[in-house]
């Protein structure tokens, strides 16, 4: 059975960004409860900023879970990422997300490495970002594994990094990887942008999905755009998805109203 979440950004950078909660754990637990999710996806500023033992006293309270952690603030804060000519840089990135790994990990929630893979650009040859790109996935995925979690990989749309768009390129990619650990994140918004149809995508990652941002086209909530559920519901059912559908989307036209729309499309088309 797929599992509903929804996001709480902590990250005050990120403001305008696509989470449906903000700056309020303890508020987004209890309208997350409210509303009958199954957990939070927390987006937090760096790996001390995820407070785990408030984590699991509100997760015990609410009866809600983790379902993963966001690394982009090591991004949206300090502009690292895993692709940058600079080795230094390169492992500034690669020690935020780690830290981020082993804090989730406290709450068997999986980290996120989205905007932190980066990009080429510059000096840097495609290749050699992808090289770099694979250096750290084996390294990082290998690490949440022997924290207990998996390592969960996003590919973005091609405004957001020019690395791995579709999912015929980042299944051909994670074949390359030495490591078993890292799963893909299939974000409908991106996938909208990059795929033939949306629905074909999902089974060409097949068991590789790890994870799921359910938003519709234009990143507001789901059922605020124009995104046709139903295939990608069946292409779901097909490949024998289980686990989390996140709402990584706009708070459209509030938090409340996001939260609310999501969770309605959810009981509609994946529960
Ligand atoms: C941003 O577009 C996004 O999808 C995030 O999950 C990536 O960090
Ligand atoms: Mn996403």
């Amino acid at each position: 059975m797929i599992k509903s979440a929804v996001t709480i950004s902590l990250v005050k950078e990120a403001e305008g960004g696509p989470f449906v909660f903000w700056h309020d754990l303890a508020a987004g637990f209890v309208k997350a409860a409210e509303l009958g999710y199954d957990a939070v996806e927390v987006f937090a500023p760096n790996a001390d900023a995820i407070p785990v033992a408030e984590l699991k006293a509100l997760t015990a309270e609410h009866g809600l879970k983790v379902a993963a952690v966001g690394t982009g603030g090591g991004w949206v804060i300090h502009k690292w990422h895993l692709c940058q000519p600079d080795a230094a840089l390169r492992e500034n990135a690669k020690n935020f997300i780690r830290a981020i790994i082993d804090a989730g990990a406290q709450l068997d929630a999986p980290a996120i490495i989205g905007s932190m893979q980066g990009r080429f650009e510059g000096e840097v040859s495609k290749e050699q970002a992808l090289d770099w790109l694979r250096e750290a996935l084996n390294e990082l995925g290998e690490h949440a594994k022997a924290a207990g979690v998996p390592l969960i990989y996003e590919p973005l749309n091609r405004y957001e990094s020019n690395l791995l768009n579709r999912a015929e390129d980042a299944v051909a990619f994670l074949g390359t990887l030495e490591t078993e650990n890292v799963v893909i994140l299939a974000d409908l918004f991106h996938m909208n942008i990059e795929e033939t149809t949306i629905a074909d995508g999902l089974r060409t990652y097949g068991r590789h999905i790890g994870h799921v941002h359910f938003v519709d086209s234009n990143r507001r909530p789901a059922g605020c755009g124009h995104m046709d559920y139903a295939p990608v519901a069946a292409a779901l059912k097909e490949i024998g998805y289980d686990k989390y559908a996140s709402a990584e989307a706009f708070p459209w036209p509030d938090s409340d109203a996001a939260a609310q729309a999501t969770i309605d499309a959810f009981k509609r088309h994946l529960a």
